[in-house]
């Protein structure tokens, strides 16, 4: 049975578990990371080197870093899913959309969550906050627009990783109480979209904190 460690409220924990529910995959969860801890031990960091979540063990395999744990999933489980395509053009696009989200989106979204949800009000950077909202504006900009091209999701009219990498962030930012948040009904829609999957409604649409 496929193992993983990782409190719920993680968005990269969140995607693992988000792809595990669409593919019917049994698995074990350990709460660890935050509160919980579990992530600081010379064991645990065999399995994931800076003391993260999510880590997963299956048979003997342990593996980090959530964009290759859901890319393992599917290759593993479930070669013809639609989740990742097997021919070479449209993996690769998934795949870039995938890396544009830990290159590009993830280091405003966490400056906004981390601001807005972590730390108490008399210390946040509002400045900080407000240039990170300009900057994943512009990002979630570029993902609308190419969802609405695309017929509903980044890479299609279904949904596939590209989708589940992006999916957390996005209902955060839905959810944060963000100032000057853009209108955005193209963003809107690719949200929508993903909440018409039950395994969203499940692991991601749930409180932000
Ligand atoms: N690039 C890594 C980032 C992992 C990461 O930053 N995880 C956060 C939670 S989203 C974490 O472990 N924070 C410390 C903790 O929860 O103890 C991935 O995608 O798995």
């Amino acid at each position: 049975m496929i193992k993983l460690w990782g409190r719920t409220t993680s968005s990269n924990v969140m995607k693992v578990l988000w792809t595990l529910d669409e593919l019917a995959l049994p698995y074990e969860r350990i709460d660890a990371g935050g509160a919980f801890g579990g992530t600081d031990t010379a064991e645990y960091r065999r399995m994931n080197p800076l003391g993260l979540v999510p880590s997963i063990e299956d048979g003997g395999l342990r593996l980090f870093e959530s964009n290759s744990i859901i890319r393992y999933l599917c290759n593993a489980y479930a070669p013809d899913s639609t989740l990742y395509p097997r021919a070479p053009g449209p993996r690769a696009e998934v795949e870039a959309w995938m890396d544009f989200q830990q290159t590009a989106q993830s280091r405003p979204a966490s400056t906004i969550f981390i601001g807005l949800i972590r730390t108490p009000a008399e210390r946040r950077d509002q400045g900080a906050i407000a240039a990170a909202v300009v900057e994943l504006g512009r990002i979630w900009a570029i993902c609308g627009d190419r969802a609405a091209a695309q017929g509903g999701f980044l890479c299609g009219p279904a949904p596939s990783l590209a989708d589940i990498a992006f999916g957390p962030h996005l209902h955060r930012w839905f959810h944060m109480p963000i100032d000057n948040r853009p209108d955005l009904p193209r963003l809107r829609a690719w949200y929508d979209a993903m909440r018409t999957r039950p395994a969203f409604l499940r692991h991601v649409a749930v409180a932000v904190e």
